[in-house]
């Protein structure tokens, strides 16, 4: 890249508050590539006045040329003292490149007052608690606010309630208040999320809180984006999303908080957070202006930075530690194999073209809604087969494609198809499972252990049987795995609910389970000549059905029913189990034993009661019954059925139509009808299991 006429560049500059913005004429908001002058890898500056916050930022395109970061020379004069409103003074006229021999000058003009996001204000009736290094914190004065107790992940609620003023602030300082000082003071905290409505907001509301509470430095995606699996791979922080919740001022918002490793907090803290809310009487926040998220760069304010990271990068490198690429890449290349991926406009937009098309040489068009919306493009970022109908009508259509994949919101979800073909959660974590050591480097060594939800199929624990692997089943929730990896214990895990992950993070990981699979399919092939017929997604699965036997699975959801009634109905199912005893018949089916599911933490002791009704019969099959802690209004039931099938004569039927006695039963055993007034399932979700 040239810089053979720097002088021909104009740029605009204005002067907000302490500080000074230069940006090309044409590269307002994040400056992409496409909007560069040829002759400069300038995208945008901003300058630094004497005892002010300092910002450097990167400039990505001036990399190829060796030059990382820019800087004014000389510094301007200190603004007038109403600087906020008064109009650039003293115009900036040289800028000078760091690395650069010579010191490279650019010429510019002044012009264009640029509207900057406005520094914060604090409430009038705050007052300034400590001064350190030029960072004012003010308390804010605040009281309790019902209702904040953290789901199964995180907290989600209606927009609207988040935005009422200190709905969101409360929150995040109960949390600061519940941790041990040593553990963020000075430290690092990554701040993500999945680019919903509101999230702009909330990225700045957090990064001041978190200042005020004396953290070193706030790592953001840019544009505050990140992924759930992303942040948690960058060792944890808060995640801006209520995942697979549709987003946009009538719909949810969420937080989530990853802890140490980067998993999800634990209920011992979650609980600490949930009793500061109640009691919470401060918010202590630094009087620091907004930061802007949209470029890459390093902002400091005395001793507390704010950088703005590139949410693929670090992410990427991971996943090339853990998987064979070129294997992938063969496999993606090949004339005989079509593959598509649909991001739902939610988070995986930002890293389907870096990782599919850049990096694995997929071809552009096979990413579907890659660029992420604050409403999802009024959609559902939910990988389903209702949800991700698009996706869904595309492969099982004429002459669809091979392999089609999906992923939610916050990007930790995952849908697997083939052509025509839908794999169940449930079956997707067991065959990973059972490839893995084949067909993904980062388990040749073979596999520590394997872990599922208490409500997802047991068609892992065949195969931690079959390998003589050290096997939990946990309640749902990511947090659940966490320890058990800490501990050398668990490699491959996952919920019936779209969710599969591994050890090398501590979340769920969408795109992980899209690669898993690529590279399952891509290892079976890798001797195909073109030409030849290769192993198809649906071949791979009914052949672990051939070996393991096939556990049917199915999920009704009945969202938003009124809590009253669902309630009702746990109080009625809690004392059923109480009476009911092995040997006693449920239609044609034995019991062998009903409980509320309580799990004991193998690694640190702690219990997590009431986690699920389950009736489980003499042949293994099972019902389940719980409510979600993760919806936003009302009360959702869930119903889990499950039946084992290992004759491979029986294997290729409709999950409902092999599994309808035992819906049958489940709906007459629970009363549902009774205690929610509901007919039949929510409808979106009446189906997703039945495809095969
Ligand atoms: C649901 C799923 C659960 C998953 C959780 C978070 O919880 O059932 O398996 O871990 O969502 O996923 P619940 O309590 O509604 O059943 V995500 O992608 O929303 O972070
Ligand atoms: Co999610």
């Amino acid at each position: 890249m040239g810089f053979s006429n720097p002088q021909s560049i104009t740029c605009s500059t204005s002067h907000i508050g302490d500080e000074y913005l230069i940006f090309p004429p044409d590269a307002f908001g994040y400056p992409t590539p496409t909007t560069l002058l040829p002759c400069s890898g300038l995208l945008a500056a901003r300058a630094q006045l004497p005892n002010h916050p300092t910002t450097i930022r990167r400039i990505p395109m001036a990399f190829s040329a060796g030059i990382q970061t820019a800087f004014l020379s000389p510094p301007p004069p200190p603004p007038p003292t109403n600087a906020a409103t008064s109009a650039l003074s003293h115009p900036i006229s040289s800028l000078s490149f760091l690395n650069c021999s010579p010191p490279f000058p650019l010429q510019f003009s002044s012009k264009l007052p640029l509207k900057c996001p406005s520094s914060i204000r604090a409430s009038s009736n705050s007052t300034t608690v400590a001064e350190s290094l030029g960072l004012k914190i003010n308390s804010v004065p605040t009281k309790p606010i019902e209702g904040q107790k953290t789901g199964t992940s995180g907290l989600r609620k209606k927009v609207k309630v988040f935005i009422d003023e200190n709905y969101l602030a409360n929150w995040i300082q109960a949390l600061f208040s519940s941790l041990p000082p040593e553990d963020f003071v000075d430290g690092l905290l990554v701040l993500g999320g999945d680019g919903r409505y509101f999230n702009k907001e909330a990225a700045q509301k957090i990064i001041k809180i978190a200042a005020g509470n004396g953290v070193g430095k706030i790592l953001v995606g840019r544009e505050g984006i990140m992924s759930t699996p992303a942040v948690s791979a960058a060792n944890g922080g808060f995640i801006m999303s209520a995942s697979h919740n549709p987003g946009g001022p009538d719909y949810d918002w969420g937080i989530k908080f990853n802890y140490s490793s980067g998993q999800p907090a634990p209920e011992s803290i979650t609980d600490k957070i949930y009793g500061n809310t109640l009691s919470i009487s401060e918010i202590k926040m630094a009087d620091i202006p907004d930061v802007d998220l949209s470029c890459l760069g390093v902002t400091n304010f005395g001793n507390f930075t704010v950088e703005v990271v590139d949410p693929v990068s670090d992410y990427l490198e991971l996943l090339e530690t853990v998987f064979d690429f070129p294997l992938i890449k063969g496999l993606l290349s090949r004339s005989d194999f079509r593959f598509i991926f649909d991001a739902m406009h939610a988070v995986t937009g930002a890293y389907a073209k870096p990782i599919f098309v850049d990096k694995l040489g997929a071809s552009p068009d096979s990413i579907l809604n890659g660029v992420p919306l604050e409403d999802f493009g009024h959609g559902h970022p939910d990988p389903n087969l209702t949800y991700a109908k698009e996706l869904v009508d595309i492969l099982y259509g004429k002459n669809g494609p091979d392999f089609g994949a999906a992923s939610d919101g916050d990007g930790d979800r995952n849908m697997i198809l083939g052509r025509g073909f839908f794999v169940t959660p449930s079956d997707s974590v067991a065959i990973i499972a059972a490839n893995a050591q084949e067909a993904i480097p980062y388990f040749r060594s073979g596999l520590k252990g394997l872990a599922r939800s208490m409500p997802t199929s047991g068609a892992l624990d065949r195969v931690a049987q079959k390998l003589n692997l050290l096997f939990f089943e946990v309640p749902t929730g990511w947090k659940f795995f966490g320890n058990l990896m800490d501990a050398g214990k668990l490699s491959i895990c996952g919920e019936e609910s779209f969710g599969t992950g591994s050890d090398h993070i501590r979340e769920k990981d969408g795109i992980w389970a899209v690669l898993a699979w690529l590279s399952i399919i891509a290892y079976q092939n890798k001797d195909k000549k073109p030409g030849e017929k290769l192993i198809s997604v649906s071949d791979v699965v009914k052949e672990h059905w051939a070996t393991y036997g096939r556990n049917y699975f199915s999920r009704y959801d009945y969202d938003e029913c009124e809590s009253e009634g669902a309630n009702k109905m746990i109080v009625f199912l809690r004392d059923l189990v109480s009476k009911s005893k092995a040997g006693d018949s449920y239609g044609s089916y034995t019991l062998q034993f009903a409980d509320d599911f309580t799990y004991t933490d193998p690694v640190d002791g702690s219990v997590a009661s009431k986690q699920g009704i389950r009736f489980v019969f003499t042949d293994g099959s099972r019902i389940i019954y719980r409510l979600s802690g993760t919806g936003s209004a009302g009360a959702t039931v869930r119903i889990y059925i499950e039946q084992f099938e290992p004759d491979a004569s029986k294997h290729n039927m409709d999950a409902q139509i092999a599994l309808k006695p035992l819906i049958a039963l489940a709906l007459s055993v629970s009363k549902l009808k009774d205690f929610t007034g509901r007919e039949k399932p929510t409808k979106q979700h009446s189906s997703w299991s039945g495809h095969q």
